[in-house]
């Protein structure tokens, strides 16, 4: 939890889930609290972190260690607290992130094998204490979230992983929700829409994010 007035609140879910889809409509509700919102990515959010972002994703890194992506994606994490998360939280504003901490469980502890030890080692190192107030994990079967991503475009280094791949992903996800209750949960987005911000809608008033 942060101990600060805005709210820090990210968006997870395994590829095609509707992440991007859905920011639009959080940062919405977000606004209507009439705080300031800023709205970032992971892997990214400063200009050192995009330019680890095309590394990590283009294809000319094919192969890359699981170690080398692991840590990338905290250089990345360590960028974007240091110059945009934590100034916004201090200046009393909401961050919403897309991706975050809980993305690296999933893909580099739940995808890759890497111990959760490993893992959490990192993030208390990297971040201290502060975790997300509220992460939303978008949940759709491994079929829904790949048939929607490839329609809209070219898979990336990581999304030409197989479904076995993204099956343990989407998992991980889950058993994080399990072990954290009280500030992950868990939507159903293989509905339409509308539905999947009805729920959206009520799991941030329930986690007290909205009135
Ligand atoms: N990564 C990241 C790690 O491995 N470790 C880490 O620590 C971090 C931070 C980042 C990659 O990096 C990895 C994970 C990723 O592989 P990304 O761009 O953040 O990549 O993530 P992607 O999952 O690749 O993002 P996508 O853009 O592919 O997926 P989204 O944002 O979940 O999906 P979106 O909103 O673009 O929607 C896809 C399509 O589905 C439609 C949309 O209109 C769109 O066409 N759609 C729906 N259709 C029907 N019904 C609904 N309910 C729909 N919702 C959306």
């Amino acid at each position: 939890m942060s101990h600060y007035t805005g709210k820090f609140i990210t968006l997870e879910g395994i590829e095609g889930v509707g992440k991007t889809t859905n920011r639009e409509y959080i940062r919405s509700l977000l606004e209507q609290t009439g705080i300031p919102c800023v709205e970032t990515r992971e892997p990214g959010g400063t200009p050192l972190g995009e330019a680890l972002r095309e590394m990590l994703l283009e294809h000319k890194h094919d192969g890359m260690s699981s170690d080398a992506e692991l840590l990338m994606m905290f250089a990345s994490r360590a960028e974007h607290l240091h110059k945009v998360i934590l100034p916004a939280l201090e200046a009393g504003k909401n961050v919403l992130c897309d991706r975050f901490t809980e993305a690296t469980y999933a893909y580099q502890g739940g995808g890759r094998g890497i111990n959760d030890r490993k893992i959490a080692e990192l993030e208390n190192w990297v971040q201290g204490e502060l975790r997300p107030d509220l992460t939303i994990i978008l949940d759709a079967p491994v079929e829904t979230g790949r048939d929607r991503a490839g329609r809209r475009s070219e898979p990336d280094r990581i999304e030409k992983e197989q479904n076995d791949f993204f099956e343990r992903v989407r998992q991980t996800y889950l058993q994080l929700q399990n072990h954290y209750p009280h500030r992950i949960s868990v939507v159903d987005a293989s509905v339409a829409l509308e539905q999947v911000q009805d729920q959206i809608y009520h799991v941030m008033k329930q986690h007290g994010i909205i009135d």
